[in-house]
C-alpha cells in the first residue's frame, strides 16, 4: 500500500519497491474492484455514474460486467435489492458520494428491513478532509450515516484490502439473515496502483458465503410434537421461504402433512395459489380459528397483526388469540418478538424443512378433515362471491374489471414476473391475481414502500430474462416513472399498467377552501402512456377490459417496452386500501 503523494497518485508499494529497477505490471483500485466482483460471480451493477465512480462503470462494462445505468440512484438501489432476493447473491448498487449515496440509502434500508442481500457501493471524498470537516467536494461521513440502516458497513482505504472488503461485504449480506451492506470506497482508492501479481493475490473468492444452518434435533422434535397435537393447524409462508429456494421440500411438507397454508404477499406462488390447501380465500377464518401455526420465513410484524388481537381471535386489539406457534427462521432473535413462540426452529429454511420431513416420516396423520372441510366451505363461498364481482363490466373500469384481465394474463403466462405497488392497486392485485410459480411476485414489501416499481422491473427483466408485468397505482408509478427511459434504453420486456384513478387512493378529494387541488389528487385524465412514447416505447390508453387485454397481450407477444394507461373509476378505491385502520384518524374515531 502506498503513501499518497498527490491526489490520485501513489508512491510505489513496499512489494514494488523491492523490484523497482525492473518494469512491472501494476493494477489500480478500479481494476481490483472489478476483479474482486467478477471472481465472486457478481456480474451485474445497478448504478448511476459520476465522480469518483464513472470510470468504474465504464471499465466494468468493458470487462464484461452488465452495467445498468439509472436516472436516479433510489431506483438502482431498489433494483439491486430485488436482484438479491431473486438470486440469493447480493445485488450491487453503485453510486457517487454524498447526494448519490443518500439517494441509494433508502433502498439499502429497504433491503435490510426486507432481509434481501444487497451491497451499496459508494464512492466517497478524501478521509483527511472529511474528518476535519474542511468542506471537500460532496463531503459526508457516509460510513457513519449508513450504519443505522444496514446490517454491516465497511470502508477500504488501500487497494490491497479491496479483496477483503468485498469478501466481508458479501458474507455480511448473504449469511444468516440477509440484509443490506454498505461498502465505502474513497476516490483515492480507485487510483492507487499496486503490483499486479501481489494485488491479485489478495483477492478472495468467498467459499460457502451463506453456510447452511442446521436446526438442533431437540428443536425439530419440539416442533413436530406441537404439530402432531394440533386440531386446527396452519402454515404461514413468508418471503423468507420464497427467498430460501427450498421449493420442493416446502411443497412436500405441506402436502405430506395436509396442513392448510397462507402465503404472504411475496410467497404467493411458492405453491400455486390454486392449490387445494391454499387458505388465502379464507384468511379471516383461518387466522382466528387455528390452534397451532407454523411460520416459515414470516415475521409476526404488522402484516400479521403482531400475532394477536382481533385478527387472531383475541378479544381486544392487544389480546392473544390462544394460538401456539412454531417459527422457522434463520435469525435466533426473531422468536418472541411479538407473542410467545412455543417451538422456535432456528436454521435455514431448507435444512429446517428437510429435518421436519425426516422427523415426520411416512406415518403422519393428515390435518383433521373437519378443519380442512370448514376452510374449503369458506373458500368456495368467497371464491364464488369474487367471481361474481370479477364478471361485472362497469364503465368506467374499476380495479376488479381491470384486474380480472391481469388475472387471466398471469394464468396464461405463469413464468412472467409481476411487479406491484400502490394502495388499492396493490391490495386488489394481491387478492385477485393468482400466482403459479415461486418468486414471480415482487412488491412493496415490509414497509409498504412506494417507489420500488421501475427499479424492480429492470432487475426482474435482467435477472430472470422473463417478461415483466408491472401493476402500478398512478401515485406509486410517479416515484420511479423516469426509469421508463431506462427500460426503453435497455429494450427490456416490461409492460407497465398504470391503474389511473386520478390520485392517491381516489381522485375525488377537493380542497375545502377551493384554492388548490386536494393533496391526494393529480391532473385529471392524465395520459401516462405518452411518457413512454417519448423514448420510443409503446403507449396505449385503455378504457375497457378488452382494450387492456389486447394491449397486454400485444406487449407480451412483442416483448417491447409498453406502458398502458388503464383508466379506472376515480371513485373506486378506498382510503389507504386495506390498511385504513392504521390511519390515525381511523384510530381516533375508534377510541
Ligand atoms: P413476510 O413479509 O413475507 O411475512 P418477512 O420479511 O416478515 O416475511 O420474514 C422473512 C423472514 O425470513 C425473516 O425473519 C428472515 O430472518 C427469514 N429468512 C430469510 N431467509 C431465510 C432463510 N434462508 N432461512 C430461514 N429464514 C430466513
Ligand atoms: C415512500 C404513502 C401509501 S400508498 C400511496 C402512498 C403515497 C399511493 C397510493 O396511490 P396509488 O394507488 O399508487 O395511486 P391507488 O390505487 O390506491 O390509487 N411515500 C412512500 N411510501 C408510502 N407508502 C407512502 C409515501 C402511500
Ligand atoms: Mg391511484
Amino acid at each position: 500500500m502506498g503513501t499518497v503523494t498527490e491526489p490520485g497518485v501513489t508512491a510505489p508499494a513496499p512489494v514494488a519497491a523491492a523490484v523497482a529497477s525492473q518494469p512491472q505490471e501494476t493494477i489500480d483500485g478500479f481494476q481490483m474492484v472489478i476483479e474482486a466482483l467478477k471472481l465472486n460471480g457478481l456480474d451485474t451493477l445497478y448504478g448511476l455514474p459520476g465522480i469518483p465512480i464513472t470510470d468504474l462503470t465504464r471499465r466494468a462494462q468493458a470487462a464484461g460486467l452488465r452495467v445498468l445505468a439509472f436516472r436516479h440512484e433510489q431506483n438502482a438501489g431498489y433494483a439491486a435489492s430485488i436482484a438479491g432476493f431473486l438470486t440469493q447473491k447480493p445485488g450491487i448498487c453503485l453510486t457517487v458520494s454524498a447526494p448519490g449515496f443518500l439517494n441509494g440509502l433508502n433502498a439499502l434500508a429497504h433491503a435490510t428491513t426486507n432481509c434481501f442481500p444487497m451491497i451499496l457501493i459508494s464512492g466517497s471524498s478524501e478521509r483527511e478532509i472529511v474528518d476535519l470537516q474542511q468542506g471537500d467536494y460532496e463531503e459526508m461521513d457516509q460510513l457513519a450515516v449508513a450504519k443505522p440502516v444496514c446490517k454491516a458497513a465497511f470502508r477500504v482505504l488501500h487497494a490491497d484490502d479491496i479483496g477483503v472488503g468485498i469478501a466481508r461485504a458479501i458474507r455480511a449480506a448473504v449469511s444468516g439473515r440477509p440484509g443490506g451492506v454498505y461498502l465505502d470506497l474513497p476516490a483515492r482508492l480507485f487510483a492507487q496502483s499496486i503490483d499486479a501479481a501481489a494485488g491479485r493475490s489478495t483477492l478472495i473468492k468467498v467459499v460457502d458465503a451463506a453456510p447452511k444452518q442446521i436446526p438442533a434435533p431437540e428443536a425439530v422434535k419440539r416442533a413436530v410434537e406441537l404439530l402432531k397435537g394440533a386440531k386446527k393447524p396452519l402454515i404461514v409462508l413468508g418471503k423468507g421461504a420464497a427467498y430460501a429456494q427450498a421449493d420442493a421440500d416446502v411443497k412436500a411438507l405441506i402436502e405430506k402433512t395436509g396442513i392448510p397454508y397462507l402465503p404472504m404477499s411475496m410467497a404467493k406462488g411458492l405453491l400455486p395459489d390454486t392449490h387445494p390447501q391454499c387458505a388465502s380465500a379464507a384468511r379471516s377464518f383461518v387466522l382466528p380459528e387455528a390452534d397451532v401455526v407454523m411460520l416459515i420465513g414470516a415475521r409476526l410484524n404488522w402484516l400479521l397483526s403482531h400475532g394477536k388481537g382481533k385478527t387472531w381471535g383475541g378479544k381486544t386489539s392487544k389480546d392473544w388469540g390462544g394460538q401456539k406457534f412454531v417459527q422457522i427462521d434463520i435469525s435466533p432473535q426473531e422468536a418472541d418478538s411479538n407473542v410467545r413462540i412455543d417451538a422456535p426452529l432456528v436454521g435455514d429454511i431448507g435444512s429446517c424443512v428437510s429435518a421436519l420431513l425426516a422427523a415426520i416420516g411416512s406415518g403422519w396423520t393428515k390435518a383433521p378433515s373437519d378443519w380442512t372441510g370448514a376452510i374449503d366451505e369458506r373458500k368456495t363461498k368467497n371464491i364464488a362471491k369474487m367471481a361474481e364481482t370479477l364478471a361485472k363490466d362497469p364503465s368506467p373500469m374499476n380495479f376488479h374489471s381491470a384486474l380480472n384481465v391481469v388475472r387471466d394474463i398471469v394464468k396464461a403466462n405463469p413464468d412472467a414476473m409481476l411487479v406491484n405497488e400502490g394502495a388499492n392497486a396493490l391490495d386488489f392485485t394481491r387478492s385477485i391475481v393468482d400466482m403459479y410459480k415461486p418468486r414471480k411476485r415482487v412488491d412493496v414489501g415490509t414497509w409498504g414502500i412506494m417507489g420500488i416499481g421501475m427499479g424492480y422491473c429492470v432487475a426482474a427483466a435482467v435477472e430472470t430474462k422473463q417478461q415483466v408485468l408491472a401493476v402500478e397505482g398512478d401515485s406509486a408509478f410517479g416515484f420511479s416513472g423516469m426509469e421508463v427511459e431506462t427500460i426503453c434504453r435497455y429494450n427490456l420486456p416490461v409492460c407497465i399498467v398504470v391503474m389511473n384513478n386520478n390520485g392517491v387512493y381516489k381522485g375525488t378529494d377537493v380542497d375545502p377552501t377551493g384554492r388548490d387541488p386536494a393533496p391526494t389528487v393529480f391532473v385529471k385524465g392524465a395520459r401516462y402512456d405518452r411518457i413512454i412514447e417519448a423514448f420510443g416505447g409503446v403507449g396505449v390508453n385503455a378504457t375497457t377490459p378488452a382494450e387492456l387485454r389486447a394491449a397486454i397481450e400485444e406487449a407480451f407477444r412483442s416483448r417491447k417496452p409498453t406502458l398502458i394507461n388503464a383508466v379506472i373509476d376515480e371513485t373506486a378505491g378506498t382510503e389507504s386500501g386495506r390498511i385504513t385502520s392504521l390511519n390515525p384518524s381511523a384510530a381516533k374515531k375508534k377510541a
